[in-house]
């Protein structure tokens, strides 16, 4: 359950960054900016830039994939309204095709060990376990990354495709 005490500048929280269209390297790199200068959000971490095949439909552009940690004082729902509002400037259109292309990608990957199952939020994210462009930028910046359940970030990307995915800066 939510409740109302996320009023430190304390809680801890992983955003996954992904785009692949209008130029996908100035997307991230512009969202990354717009986070570090939100109100109630510190920037703490940024993971290099990755190029990434698409998962799902594969008649698209390779993706620009980057993660970051924050620490912010926002409660988890007013967290993913600011990464939407962001994803929204940055002209994210919401299609009916599920994984489409798009522009900007912003996903809420950890709250600090919370683990939430709402219609607008899961936590964590319900797709991170499996995508290589999350947990190998994720592993980047936190190589000792422990999920709520207990398990180690090290150990999924052992059981992943580690294909499909290159560094960039
Ligand atoms: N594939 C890659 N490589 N990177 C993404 O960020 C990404 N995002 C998505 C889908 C369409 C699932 N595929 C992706 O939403």
């Amino acid at each position: 359950m939510i409740k109302n005490h996320y009023h430190t500048e304390k809680n801890i929280a992983y955003i996954a960054l992904g785009s692949n269209l209008d130029n996908p390297r100035e997307q991230v790199i512009l969202a990354l900016d717009t986070l570090s200068k939100s109100k109630n959000i510190q920037l703490t971490a940024q993971s290099s830039l990755y190029q990434s095949k698409p998962v799902g439909p594969q008649d698209q552009n390779d993706f620009i994939n980057a993660v970051c940690k924050i620490t912010t004082g926002l409660p988890p729902l007013k967290l993913l309204d600011k990464l939407q509002k962001i994803e929204k400037q940055q002209g994210r259109i919401r299609k009916n095709v599920q994984w489409g292309p798009r522009t900007l990608d912003l996903d809420l990957l950890l709250y600090n060990n919370e683990v939430l199952e709402t219609t607008r939020l899961t936590l964590p994210h319900y797709a991170m376990r499996e995508r290589n462009f999350v947990l190998i930028p994720l592993q980047e910046i936190s190589p000792n990354l422990v999920m709520p359940d207990g398990t180690q970030v090290k150990d999924l990307i052992k059981m992943i495709d580690q294909q499909g995915i290159i560094k960039l800066c």
